[in-house]
């Protein structure tokens, strides 16, 4: 008999636990003294605290979360997404422990963590990649050699980063032997390893990924893509799949791209392939994802494949259920993250309490959350408080679909980025599909929120003329001439 134990919190542990329950099987959850009244806590047939509100402290302590399934009789661990998803060590211990970890091995999550050992691996398989070197750069002199090769402006990128840690652009070659120091020591410091690589700088990429899920058995599957470009500080705020401007032809290649990765470092659970796309839709290798990601929902969206559910079962030793063969896009899913965070006031986070929290229903709405009305959003996490993904038979009506949940949803006592994802679906760009990472730089300006639409312009309009003809009817003008007391405003009351 198994149980698992979700080594997570928020949405993503309820999420794992809703469909363990679907299949049965009983869950434990761990929780930091800041969490005991969340509701995945509640949700859960059995919950360990396992510490104090910082991650350091209770989410990050794989000897304090390996205890608990013990305890517990936990025979599985599911570790979400952040904290320790991406951990080799932690995937290790699991299995050491003699727990099943509900993700890769070690050895894949080693191979594609380093970002350098993940392009060797890459380019064995013919994987495009943007120019570049596999191999560290060890000197100034090397980095001028492939700097001559390549061209400016290109980028030093750590191969301990990734997410967009550690990359630093270069512009000329004045430049370069400053930035390799910096970019050398700034990766020393933040990751403990110093080796860094060179690509040239792909000026307004799109982002597009491919969703895999692989088994022990040798079964390479791809869901399909997502498009993720809007994005802010590394932190993406839409994602939608399909992308709406990938013919048949390059999804196919990119798939097959994406499963030779995961071959690449024998591949076994849910990942990810991340491909920088250029606007002639050449596409790039640039890491992959050890884990399941935030916006996995919108492929399942499109697949209807419950891919908690395949990771479940793959971790168990069992074959994926289904074929490549066996897969089809339908309709079209995007996804707003709903973020603690204001937009008026460059996404900083914001707490407070959820004094008002209703979220939308009806056709087409899933709203993965893990908060309640009443609740305060806590400082020591991710300002994620919700996924709001709107799912239709075409992309417009999804966009359509996505406004109308986005204007049902209501949300008082914390700023969050309903507002800007209304705005932001809504722009020509966006519409059109012609947007790139760029997206919020170039288009995003705050006061394009504030007033929120026709009607609410109107009102302050009519309201601003009232109060104008009040006060020119009470001051009567000097000299005391008998327009005074007529109305000046050319708006009309109603
Ligand atoms: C790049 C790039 C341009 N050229 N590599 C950022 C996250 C990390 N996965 C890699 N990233 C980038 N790598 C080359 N050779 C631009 C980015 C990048 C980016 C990539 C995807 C989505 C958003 C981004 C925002 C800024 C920079």
């Amino acid at each position: 008999m198994n149980k698992i134990l979700v080594a997570n919190r928020g949405e993503i542990a309820l999420r794992v636990m809703r469909t363990a329950r679907e299949m049965g099987i009983p869950t434990v959850a761990v929780y930091s003294e800041a969490d005991r009244t969340m509701p995945f806590v509640r949700f859960a047939d059995e919950a360990v605290c396992i510490g104090p509100a910082l991650s350091a402290q209770s989410y990050l302590r794989a000897e304090k979360i390996i205890a608990a399934a013990l305890q517990t009789g936990a025979t599985a661990i599911h570790p979400g997404y952040g904290f320790l998803s991406e951990n080799a060590a932690f995937s290790q211990a699991v299995t050491d422990a003699g727990l099943i970890f509900i993700g890769p091995s070690a050895y894949s999550i080693n191979m594609m963590g380093d970002k350098i050992s993940a392009k060797q691996a890459a380019k064995k398989f013919n994987v495009p990649m943007v120019p570049g070197t596999e191999d560290p750069i060890n000197s100034v002199e090397e980095a001028h050699t492939i700097a001559a090769r390549i061209g400016f402006p290109l980028l030093i990128k750590a191969s301990a980063g990734g997410g967009g840690k550690g990359m630093r652009v270069v512009n000329n070659a004045q430049e370069l032997e400053e930035q390799m120091r910096t970019a050398k020591s700034e990766a020393l410091s933040a990751f403990g390893n110093d080796a860094v690589f060179i690509e040239k700088y792909v000026g307004s990429p799109k982002h597009i990924e491919i969703q895999l899920i692989c088994d022990m058995h040798g079964n390479y599957a791809y869901l399909f893509e997502r498009e993720c470009s809007v994005q802010r500080r590394h932190q993406k705020l839409i994602e939608e799949a399909p992308s709406s401007c990938l013919t048949p032809d390059i999804r196919h290649k990119m798939g097959e791209c994406a499963i030779a990765v995961a071959r690449a470092c024998n591949y076994y659970g849910a990942g990810t392939v991340e491909f920088l796309a250029d606007d002639d839709l050449n596409f790039y290798f640039l890491e992959m994802n050890t884990r399941l990601q935030v916006e996995h929902c919108v492929s399942e969206m499109i697949t209807g494949i419950d891919l908690v559910k395949e990771q479940i079962n793959v971790a168990f030793g069992k074959p994926l259920s289904f074929k490549q063969e066996d897969l089809k896009i339908n309709g079209h899913a995007i996804e707003l993250r709903v973020c603690a965070e204001d937009p008026l006031n460059n996404f900083l986070p914001d707490t407070g309490t959820l004094e008002v929290y209703r979220t939308p229903k009806g056709p087409g709405i899933r709203v993965d959350d893990g908060f309640e009305e009443g609740m305060e959003i806590p400082i020591f996490y991710d300002p994620m408080i919700a996924k709001l993904i709107a799912y239709s038979p075409t992309r417009d009506e999804a966009i359509d679909r996505l406004c109308r949940a986005i204007d049902e949803y209501q949300i008082k006592g914390i700023k969050t980025t309903l507002a800007f994802g209304k705005w932001a679906v809504q722009t020509e760009p966006f519409r059109s599909g012609k947007f790139d990472t760029k997206f919020i730089e170039k288009y995003y300006k705050p006061e394009y929120l504030q007033p929120q639409n026709a009607e609410t312009e109107e009102a302050v309009a009519l309201i601003a003329a009232a109060i104008w003809e009040q006060q020119s009817s009470a001051t009567p003008t000097a000299g005391g001439d008998s327009q005074a007391n007529k109305p000046i405003s050319r708006w009309k009351m109603r």
